[in-house]
Order: structure tokens, then sequence, then C-alpha cells
């Protein structure tokens, strides 16, 4: 079989650990999680379901934090080597396309996606109820508001680093103003970001218990020689709250609005005291990846148990033919895809 490689770029200082020699999965956790715990700053009491990027002769991010009166906001961090951040003590203030103030009450779950040398910054705002926010910065000092996506209610909004066939692409799940027991993923097109249609719904929730609630994207899907690879997390409705696991699918690579293959059992659950217990337990929460096209690595950015934040570790080729190879499609993925 021909390897299975990352088409994008290489990056030589990505995180990284080798498996341990005694895992027997396809995703390893980081031995030095959570990368950061309560209180990472004066303001922030938990920062967790964060966003990456290489920038520089590093990386930099937008971290979802929650401050001391629970409110989350964004903030931006800066590191040498995406495992010690330095998060700057003010949130991220916002303009709009005139240069005037515009803010929302509240900010979270944040995703960045570099396109064309601008870096756009999707997350969940504030829009007489949750939904999609979208804003762009080239430099993470000046952040401007653009359009916001969608209408209430819409969380995990995510953008496609490219376009394809003339036009950006967004998943996203639709919801309810609460706690959502429902949601698939579905995708949108837009010829400039400011109007969004052709809406498909791409995979659906149920079946399989782990992501029998709920599902939504997580990072920002990866360019491969198999389709785009996208993490995602799916949710488990128990007695006693919901549980927060990662899985992967692959989409068409010239029209992702159809599912080819997406995992059976979960990639990752809530196992280590920092994922099942916290502000929020049992919750492992993917954001971003950082890959490097050379090697094959991915490090995986996941918020855990709504209070600090982790890395886990996998390879494209191993992780794709897993996911080949342990492949369950739900009623309802790629019904619609055209
Ligand atoms: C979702 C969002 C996420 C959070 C998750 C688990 O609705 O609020 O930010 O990680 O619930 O609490």
């Amino acid at each position: 079989m021909s390897k299975v490689k990352i088409i994008g770029k290489a990056l030589n200082n990505i995180p990284w650990q080798e498996k341990p020699a005694d895992c027997k999965d396809v995703m390893w956790r980081h031995d030095g999680n959570p990368i950061m715990g309560w209180n990472a700053t004066k303001k922030a009491a938990r920062i967790y379901n964060s966003a990456v990027v290489p920038y520089e002769n590093g990386f930099i991010g937008v971290f979802r934090a929650d401050h001391r009166n629970g409110i989350p906001q964004l903030h931006v961090g800066r590191s040498m080597d995406g495992f010690k951040w330095d998060i700057e003590e003010e949130e991220i203030h916002w303009v709009d396309e005139t240069g005037a103030a515009y803010e929302t009450e509240y900010a979270y779950d944040p995703r960045v996606v570099e396109i064309d040398g601008k870096y756009y910054v999707v997350w969940c705002t504030d829009f007489g109820g949750p939904t999609i926010g979208l804003g762009v910065t080239e430099d993470f000092k000046t952040f401007t508001r653009l359009e916001n996506s969608f209408i209430p209610f819409n969380r995990n909004g995510v953008l496609f680093p490219k376009k394809i066939d003339g036009k950006y692409l967004m998943l996203s799940r639709p919801s309810d103003s609460g706690h959502t027991p429902f949601g698939d993923i579905f995708i949108s097109q837009s010829p400039d970001m400011i109007h969004w249609g052709r809406h498909r719904r791409v995979m659906t929730s149920g079946q399989t218990w782990w992501q029998g609630k709920k599902i939504g994207a997580g990072a920002v899907p990866i360019e491969t020689t198999e389709g785009w690879l996208l993490f995602y997390h799916g949710v488990n409705g128990t007695c006693n709250g919901f549980v927060y696991s990662i899985g992967a699918a692959i989409l068409d690579k010239d029209n992702p609005a159809k599912v080819l293959y997406r995992t059976k059992d979960y990639l990752m659950t809530p196992e280590e005291q920092y994922e099942v217990s916290g502000f929020v337990p049992n919750v492992t929460f993917p954001c971003a990846t950082l890959h490097d096209e050379e090697t094959g690595r991915i490090a995986i950015y996941y918020g855990a148990a709504d209070t600090c934040l982790g890395i886990a570790y996998t390879t494209i080729h191993e992780l794709v033919n897993y996911i080949k190879e342990n492949s369950l499609l739900l009623p309802g993925d790629a019904e619609d895809y055209r």
C-alpha cells in the first residue's frame, strides 16, 4: 500500500514524542500533560479548547480562557516550542471593518487557520444566542471582525485551509441555545466569507454510543493524499452527563461534503485524571493540530475537562490506515453531498 502523506508544509520544530513501546493505540498522549493548568494568568481561571498555528520561528495561538467571572474570552499566546506558552494578560479586543470597537459578551472554542497569509479566527460568539463568529488578523495585534457566518444557534465552526472550486468551506454544528442534546456536522460554501450557502450534511451522530448524542468538527482539516483528515469530538450521553471523546474521519478531497470513512470506535476518551476531573468532568475536545509534511507527524491540541490543555500525537500513515480499516458510516452520512 502506498504511503499516505500530508499535503502541506514541513514543520521541523513540531512538538513531538515517539509512541511509547507498550502503547497499542494509534494516538498517544504527551507525557508532560497537561501543558497548561489552573490559573495560568491573573484573569484566566481555566485555559483549554484552544487553537495554535506555526508563526515566525515558533508558534502562536488563540486561547479560550474562562475568566474568574466564569465568562470565556479569547487571548493570544506565544510559544517557541509548542509546550510552554506565554498567554497575554489582556483578552483580544476586536474592531469591525471600519475600525470601530466590536466586542461580544463572551467568546469560546476558537479555531485558527492561515489562508493566503491571513489568519482567520472562527469561534462561538454571542449574537442573540451562540453562533459562529469570524474574524481576521495579519499580526495577532489587530483583530478585525467580519460578518458572523451563521444565525443562532450554531457552534464548532471550522474553516478549511484553502478554497475548493473557488469557494471557502466551513463545517459547523447547528445547535440550541443550551447544552444541546443533539447535533450533526454540516458544511457550507461561500464565495467571499460573507454569504454562506449550499449547506450539506456531512456526518451524523448516533448508533455507536460514544458519538450517539452529538458530534462536532474539531481541528482544521488536514489535506492528505487520501482526502481531508478531520478530527472531531463525539459525545456520549450518560446517567451523569456528557462524555466527550475524539474520533476522526476522511472527507472526499474534491467534495468534502462526502465522508468516506469515519472511526467506528473513538481514538481517545477521557481516562487520565486531568481529563476525567475538572470544571466539567470527562471532556477531551480537539481544536487544533500541528503537522509536518516531511515526517507525517501530527500533534493534536485538546482541551481536557474544560480546565486544561493537553497534546496527543499520531502519524498520518498509521492513522489513515487505521481509520480505513476500522470505519463505520452511519445512516445519513454522505446522503446529500452532490
Ligand atoms: C460544549 C462547549 C465546549 C465544552 C463542552 C464540554 O458545549 O461549551 O466548550 O468543552 O461543551 O463542556
